[in-house]
């Protein structure tokens, strides 16, 4: 194997259009273990994105001491990235895992057993329940739990207690995702396959970093490139990335200006009749409005607003309209910026103008980001309604009191759920006094941190952190509760393209930790939660029978698992949903019938205003006339609220590397991992760095109206007039902060605003100044393999566009119309 920390995708296997991806075993063995030391292989698929390669997972004295690609699987055919193979393990094996449970005892956080811990959290909600009620109580979740810890605790937390103030780190994460396909198909369920990509002629990559962040995926691309028939790239980032690198088209746009991109887009398929009109007029409404909505977005006009060049659009539209299958992909460029959904469903109607959807190599990824965000999404641990229910049509809050034998009543749905920066202003306001966090580390991912710790530091919260690790929100809790992780649990999962993936138990958890459905039952036992009929709500024995429930939940919702069992699971690859009687080997691609779940009674949603995030409400989505066609939702252009100002003349944008996942409480413990990106960074463009009087590896001051970081300089490949900042870099391990125990984190900077319709969090537009504070001793530490390496001599960097002729791309235009031109025709 080559070094997959250097070679991030591993070697190239080609592959031309509607072959086999060929299968590639990836395997990592801890150091000082050969093959043959291995007592078992357990079935597995990996949690460090949402990818959901499958592996199985090596033990030996019941230990986890490696991790192998499946070949069998439909997702990975073997492969797994750089954080797959060397993230996986140490963390969980790390001695500073947690093993007993805390509790606060005069200010500081004492282990305990789980009776005292378990009694002192029950003892204050029943409190809180009898006194204030159900409104007193919170949950902030993950997208890194398994299905069937979701399920229990969306139960738990509608029927049990009957709070709407439930969340997971989803809404940071795929919110938009769930309300883009909401709003354009009424209902969540990805519509494309990971299988598009070896049929299609392009693929559209709209503010994601695939080559990084779903680096598994981009191999099946990267071998698409290297075959016969290579697709075009269209990359829609501020940076250039690696996809970019490889683009045919690289649109950088100014952060915060994607939905002016997209009109702009559309406007070129409308104007050059690159629309299928007989198929938009029997399977979407809507049509009109899109029309005009665009119709003031010339190239020229996008090349003003975008800072792009206006000819690269209209290369970009042309590729659109004249392939005859576009994979398109949409992440976190798209969700966490200026006009989220609005800009995503942009997307959406590309792909309805000209049919192109449900068929081989003509798919949409609205991605997930986390391994398991899917399922919250599916069971209601994000405040909807399990199986993809609609909170504002009584007949499914009834299906739900019937299958809970609960009454309607029990069940919150007089008001939209409470989202995540909502609930946190609920227990800055005082009305949430308990908050149970499970998951997520709120205190390094939210925006505007200053506050956040504000928040959870407040004496009028009570506050149950479960974790791996002793986290920086831990730090805050009332009560810490040690959970058994990935390997030492049973679950289900389902990744980007719904597939399920089971994940068996390799080994016992360390300590006393206990896995977080164990933990989610016996409270909802010692809380005494009862059906109508006096049986326990959640009687469940375990993990399959958490999943027998699940599966009846679904029954005949678009989401449906009936078909699936644990047994099916094991053994061959996974499945997708909707798997049951009439599809028993699950559906591959959504929608290839032209039918949409818009059905009033059926659908997930009845949409809302895209500009202002109001609710489009029943009876006017009925006069819609919708009955399973798609809509056709669109938005003008409105600028980000914060943009650069004589104060803060730079846009701060944010994101990831390859080789950290989140606040690295994973990838931080893996040696390999850490010491390609050991500390913070912020990176600038050449152009700004000159004027800054800054070069690589200066450490500066980046300043936004909410705080500061100090962190050393990458010069780098980013857009002039933006800096980007990795999110990574909390501060459980200061030690390897270079800047002296200053901040690092990029949210100290970022701002508390989202998107009105999914609520998701703009953790990519804010306005920052910059400055220098100490002399270089080195070049920074930032990753050299990726996005984030140091300004690449010889290529145009990305700046502000002209007008049109004006090459400002870092593709060689003219190359470009000879080679490509010619093969579109
Ligand atoms: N290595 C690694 N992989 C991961 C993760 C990780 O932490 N590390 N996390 C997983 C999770 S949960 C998620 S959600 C995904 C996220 O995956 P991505 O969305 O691919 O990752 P990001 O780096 O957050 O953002 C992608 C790109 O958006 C660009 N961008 C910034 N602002 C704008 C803008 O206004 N417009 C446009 N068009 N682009 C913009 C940035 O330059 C960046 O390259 O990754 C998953 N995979
Ligand atoms: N500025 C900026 N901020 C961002 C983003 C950005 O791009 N820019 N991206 C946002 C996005 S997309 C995301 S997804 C969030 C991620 O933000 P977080 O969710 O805060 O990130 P993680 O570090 O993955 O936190 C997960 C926690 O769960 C723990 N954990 C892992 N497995 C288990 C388990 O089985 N049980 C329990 N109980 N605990 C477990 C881990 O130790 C870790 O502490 O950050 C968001 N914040
Ligand atoms: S691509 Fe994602 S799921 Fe696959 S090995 Fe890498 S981190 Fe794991
Ligand atoms: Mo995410």
């Amino acid at each position: 194997m080559t070094d997959r920390i250097a070679d991030i995708w591993g070697e190239r296997t080609p592959f031309s259009r509607g072959e086999h991806w060929p299968v590639r075993v990836d395997q990592k063995l801890a150091d000082g273990i050969a093959e043959g030391d291995v007592d078992r292989w357990v079935q597995s698929a990996c949690v460090l994105c949402s990818n959901g390669c499958a592996c199985d997972i090596a033990v030996k004295d019941d230990r986890m001491v490696g991790i192998r690609g499946r070949a069998v699987d439909r997702v990975n055919h073997g492969r797994l990235g750089p954080k797959g193979l060397f993230g996986s393990i140490p963390g969980m094996t790390s001695q500073e895992r947690l093993m007993r449970p805390m509790i606060r005892i005069a200010g500081e956080l004492v282990e305990t057993d789980w009776d005292t811990a378990m009694s002192r959290i029950v003892e204050r909600s029943k409190t809180l329940l009898a006194g204030k009620g159900p409104l007193s109580h919170g949950f902030y979740t993950s997208g890194q739990l398994f299905l069937e810890e979701y399920y229990a605790l969306a139960v738990l937390g509608k029927a049990g207690i009957g709070t709407p103030h439930m969340d997971g780190n989803t809404r940071l994460c795929t919110a938009t995702a769930a309300a883009a396909m909401k709003e354009t198909f009424g209902s969540d369920g990805q519509p494309g396959s990971y299988l598009d990509i070896d049929d299609c002629d392009a693929v559209f990559l709209y503010g994601h970093n695939m080559a990084e962040t779903q680096t598994v995926l981009w191999s099946r691309i990267l071998d698409r490139i290297a075959g016969p028939d290579r697709p075009f790239i269209v990359c829609v980032d501020p940076r250039l990335t690696e996809v970019a690198k490889v683009a045919d088209v690289h649109l950088p746009v100014r952060p915060g200006t994607n939905q002016a991109l997209m009109n702009g887009l559309i406007r070129e398929l409308f104007v050059n009749g690159w629309i299928d009109e007989a198929w938009v007029q029997e399977h979407a409404v809507g049509v009109d409005e899109l029309r005009a909505v665009v119709d003031p977005w010339t190239p020229e006009k996008v090349a003003e607003t975008c800072g792009v060049d206006a000819a690269d659009v209209r290369h970009a539209a042309r590729i659109f309209g004249e392939s005859e299958r576009v994979l398109s992909t949409i992440l976190q460029g798209f969700y966490q910026s200026a006009q989220a959904t609005a800009a995503s469903c942009q997307v959406n109607n590309m792909h309805l103008l000209r049919g192109m959807i449900g068929k081989p190599g003509a798919g949409i990824l609205q991605m997930n980001g986390q391994p398991t965000a899917q399922n919250n999404r599916e069971c209601g641990a994000d405040g909807d309604l399990p199986g993809f229910r609609n909170w504002e049509n009584p007949e499914h809050v009834k299906q739900l009191a019937e299958l809970w034998g609960v009454d309607v009543d029990m069940i919150p749905h007089w008001a939209p759920p409470t989202h995540a920066m909502q609930i946190f202003r609920y227990v800055e306001q005082g009305s949430i006094e308990f908050l149970w966090v499970s998951a997520t580390n709120p205190a390094v991912s939210m925006p505007q941190l200053e506050r956040i710790r504000e928040i959870l530091d407040r004496d009028s919260v009570f506050l149950v952190v479960q974790d791996l690790y002793l986290t920086e929100t831990a730090q805050y809790a009332d009560v810490v509760l040690p959970a058994a992780g990935w390997g030492e649990k049973t679950g289900t999962f389902t990744n980007v393209n719904r597939i399920v993936h089971l994940s068996d138990k390799a080994v016992e958890p360390p300590g006393n930790a206990r896995s977080d459905l164990d933990i989610f039952l016996d409270y909802a036992r010692r809380m005494g939660f009862t059906k109508n009929d006096g049986s326990p709500l959640l009687g469940w024995d375990g993990p399959e029978d958490a999943y027998r429930a699940w599966q009846e939940c679904s029954r005949g919702r678009p989401c449906d698992y009936t078909g699936i069992s644990y047994d099916k699971l094991r053994g061959g690859s996974g499945i997708p949903w909707p798997c049951n009687d009439e599809n028993p080997d699950g559906v591959t691609r959504l929608y290839g019938d032209g039918v949409f779940p818009t059905e009033p009674d059926c659908c997930e949603s009845f949409g809302h205003d895209l500009l202002t995030g109001a609710s489009v409400g029943e009876q006017a989505f009925r006069a819609l006339e919708t009955h399973g066609k798609a809509v056709f939702k669109c938005a003008d252009y409105a600028p980000p609220h914060e943009e650069p100002s004589s104060d803060y003349p730079y846009r701060y944008t944010t994101g990831r590397t390859a080789y950290h996942f989140h606040t690295r409480t994973k990838t931080a413990r893996s040696w390999p991992l850490n010491r390609a990106a050991p500390t913070a960074w912020v990176e600038v463009s050449r152009t700004d760095a000159e004027t800054l009087g800054l070069v690589e590896g200066d450490i500066a001051r980046v300043t936004s109206p909410r705080g500061e970081i100090v962190v050393p300089v990458r010069v780098g490949d980013v857009r002039e007039g933006t800096v980007f900042a990795p999110f990574h870099y909390g501060y459980f391990d200061a030690s390897t902060q270079v800047s002296n125990g200053r901040l690092s984190a990029a949210n100290e900077l970022t701002i508390t605003e989202w998107d009105p319709v999914s609520k998701q969090p703009l953790f990519k537009n804010a306005a920052v100044r910059i400055e220098k504070v100490a002399d270089a001793v080195g070049p920074s530490e930032a990753p050299t393999t990726t996005a984030s390496r140091p300004f690449t001599p010889g290529t145009v960097p990305p700046t502000v566009g002209g007008a049109d002729g004006e090459a400002s791309s870092v593709v060689d235009r003219d190359a470009w119309t000879a080679d490509r031109a010619e093969a579109l025709s």
